[in-house]
């Protein structure tokens, strides 16, 4: 059966990064499904989907159902966000796999409330170029899924 995989990265919290997003979910399209392609898409600003159905209730309450179904949750979080912090928080209390890709070019720091949760386990950060992304994902779900 097919992974389910999550992808978070920030939306309201500025999308400077939706290019590295859209490679992001490309890539992980080989490993499984991504359930929230939506984030890679550069027409999407952070303005958000006002105009959807339902409006922040139902995104909230309809990615805490993906992220339910999800297998593995690989986050970019580099550029800070609100939403992928809270995801990533939820991720963890439901025991999920969580990858957290934090590019050391830029000029932001990671939460420690993100990297001091690093536990050898379910949540592993990674700081990466950009040229390395590709073989870090490629590793990741050879070694550390397989598992
Ligand atoms: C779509 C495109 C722009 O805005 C939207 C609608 N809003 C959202 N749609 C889907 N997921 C969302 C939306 N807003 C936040 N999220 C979730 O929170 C995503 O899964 C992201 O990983 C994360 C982004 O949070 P913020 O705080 O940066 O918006």
């Amino acid at each position: 059966m097919s992974l389910g995989i999550y992808f978070c990265g920030s939306i309201r919290g500025g999308r400077q990064d939706v290019e590295i997003y859209s490679r992001i979910i490309k890539h992980l399209k080989k490993f499984g499904t991504v359930f929230t392609e939506h984030i890679g898409n550069p027409t999407l600003n952070v303005k958000g989907e006002d105009e959807v159905k339902g409006g922040d209730k139902y995104i909230h309450d309809r990615d805490l159902k993906w992220l339910e179904e999800a297998d593995v949750i690989v986050a970019e979080v580099t550029q800070p966000s609100l939403g992928v912090g809270y995801e990533i928080g939820r991720a963890m209390h439901m025991n999920k796999k969580i990858l957290c890709l934090f590019r050391t070019s830029s000029n932001h720091f990671l939460s420690a409330m993100i990297r001091g949760a690093e536990n050898g386990t379910n949540l592993q950060v990674k700081d990466y170029r950009e040229q390395e992304l590709e073989t870090i994902l490629q590793q990741y779900f050879e070694e550390r899924l397989q598992a």
